[in-house]
């Protein structure tokens, strides 16, 4: 049976005006609480990358974890964090980029990827596309090829998801949400 279009969409929560004022806050735990939900969620992914002969798995801080890690389990490969600045402890690499007001550093072990792996990268989310486009600095300053990033939910008015495919990352995202 094909999947409803809207499955996954219907079961991520919207939380009105967290963490501020005027923002619509995309809760993906919902998705993670049901196991069926969370097996049609990750199937998704599975297929996608099952045959793209996918080397390792980057997920970044702090929900590209938990999908990221089961995905690498399911694909039989690798998983790798790409951390808030401060949080790994062994020698890092890292890229700064800016948000709205300020700036943010994701950072990631010197040793996490060799020349040539063929990465995937993957978060719960694209907003305005800064921090993935960082995690895909990070990995293609140590010599990754970054096959695709990948998210549960896409903002498409943020413009970041445009902004990653013009900078060259391809994408794959299930639901999309119009509106912040
Ligand atoms: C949120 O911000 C999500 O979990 C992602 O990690 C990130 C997406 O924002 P942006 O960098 O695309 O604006 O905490």
């Amino acid at each position: 049976m094909l999947l409803d279009p809207n499955y996954l969409r219907d079961r991520i929560r919207t939380v009105p005006d967290w963490p501020q004022a005027g923002v619509q806050f995309r809760d993906i735990t919902p998705l993670l609480q049901d196991p069926k939900t969370l097996r049609v969620l990750v199937e998704q992914f599975v297929f996608r990358y099952m045959d793209q002969d996918i080397d390792l798995i980057a997920g970044i801080d702090a929900r590209g974890f938990i999908i990221g890690a089961i995905l690498a389990h399911e694909l039989n490969v690798g998983f790798v964090p790409i951390r808030k600045k401060g949080k790994l402890p062994y020698t890092t690499i890292s890229e700064e980029y800016e948000l709205e007001y300020g700036s943010a550093t994701v950072e990631m072990h010197s040793d996490a990827c060799k020349p040539g792996d063929r990465v995937l990268l993957i978060d719960d989310l694209i907003a305005t596309g800064g921090t993935m486009m960082a995690g895909k600095r990070l990995l293609e300053r140590l010599g990754a090829v970054v096959v695709e990033g990948c998210a549960i939910v896409d903002l498409p008015e943020l413009g970041g998801s445009a902004l990653l495919r013009e900078g060259g990352l391809k994408l794959f995202t299930l639901v999309d949400f119009a509106g912040h």
